[in-house]
């Protein structure tokens, strides 16, 4: 019943036909639309017909997978689709909230323990660029699906080409922003209409992919696609960017307080870095959840074209570097337009967007994962 294959639809700015894919009401070029769509009705026909879709997103997942991820899911469970979301642990406390009321029994945080891939069980990954960026767990499993649905924003990446059918267009800002004219088809192919709970979680998605509508990926496009979602939600819904950006746990701003100060600038302040240690959070009795923000904070100081912070993958309280004894640091990546962070992620198996992204360098102390981080920083603004 299923179809194998590659149909993959990319979009690119060279792309006339993909440039003006989903221009909202003003579809300068309906070829190009036409195509998408037809893609888009072709997987939805197969999702309708699968016994059951099973939805994964990227690794330590932000607003716009799990908005985009609980949204689909939901709407594919509007259309008598069995659709689940898998996800290997709790997501960040802030983006919570997308997981409650009508997304509660459809979303399961314990990795694959409640997995079923029977024949017909079809997998849709939202917000993944490539294979890696999914959990381990869910990787292994892709072999194991009929069939493997793509929907993405990122520009492609390697080992991107993982699925059999795919729906990607960078000109989104987000995911949350192409999941909006794909639902919507969906739902006038079913009678049905978008209501508060997906219009709540693409709305989410698209705040938090854009920095609260500041990033340069904020296109008109993305603002009408707002219009649409405010039209629906109504516009009592100021607590989405206040749970996001600007509460913060007791620990948070003890962690703040415990390591701003150790805050480095580096090229006479074009670059500012920062090392979390174990014991800083051990002191604010705070957990990595915690320094989820600090990136974008260290972005705020005037004259800075790159941010770099880097933090334990996992806190190990009292932790002494031993020789050939290696643990994992991830470190986070911020820059201005004009410079590429994807890039320098991507020197040590990471990467993202060009102004956002992230990787794990494996080193005996976080000394040394945040020398061979810096190291690459300067390259990348020396333009070496
Ligand atoms: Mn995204």
């Amino acid at each position: 019943m299923l179809l194998r294959g590659r149909f993959a639809v990319y979009g690119s700015r060279r792309e006339a036909c993909r440039s003006s894919g989903f221009r909202g009401k003003k579809m300068e070029n309906k070829t190009g639309c036409e195509r998408f769509f037809e893609q888009w009705d072709r997987v939805t026909d197969m999702l309708t017909a699968a016994g059951s879709v099973c939805i994964f997103t990227h690794t330590s997942p932000d607003g716009d997978a799990i908005g985009s991820a609980t949204a689909l899911a939901i709407a594919l469970h509007r259309t008598g689709v069995d659709a689940r979301v898998f996800l290997d642990g709790l997501p960040s406390y802030e983006i919570r909230y997308l997981l409650g009321d009508e997304a509660a029994g459809l979303v399961f945080t314990d990795g694959t323990k409640s997995l079923k891939i029977g024949k017909n069980t079809v997998c849709v990954t939202v917000d993944t660029a490539n294979r890696n960026r999914l959990d381990r767990c869910f990787l292994e499993t892709l072999g194991d699906f009929p069939a493997v649905v793509k929907i993405d924003h990122h520009l492609p990446t390697e080992g991107g080409d993982y699925a059999d059918f795919e729906l990607t267009d960078p000109e989104w800002a987000a995911t949350c922003e192409g999941l909006f004219p794909l639902i919507s088809r969906l739902f006038d192919r079913k009678g049905l209409k978008i209501d508060y709970a997906i219009a709540i979680r693409l709305y989410s998605g698209i705040l938090t992919d854009t920095g609260r509508f500041t990033y340069t990926n904020t296109t008109g496009n993305t603002l009408r696609t707002v219009a649409a979602l405010v039209d629906i939600t109504g516009s009592e819904i100021d607590w989405v960017a206040k749970v996001n950006y600007e509460y913060k746990a007791e620990s948070t701003f003890r962690l703040i307080g415990s390591s701003f100060e150790k805050m480095e600038m580096h090229l006479g302040g074009r670059l500012v870095s920062l090392v979390l240690k174990d014991e800083y959070f051990g002191q604010a009795r705070a957990t990595l959840d915690d320094a989820g923000f600090i990136v974008s904070e260290l972005m705020k100081v005037i004259g800075t074209d790159m941010a770099l912070l880097v933090k334990p993958a996992e806190i190990v309280p009292g932790f002494e570097p031993r020789s050939g004894v290696k643990r994992d640091f991830k470190i986070s990546l911020r820059c201005r337009p004009g410079f590429d962070v994807a890039a320098v992620g991507g020197k040590f198996g990471g990467g993202g967007h060009t102004c956002s992204a992230g990787a794990t360098i494996s080193a005996e102390s976080i000394e040394e994962a945040h020398a061979a981080a810096l190291a690459e920083c300067v390259k990348a603004l020396e333009g070496v």
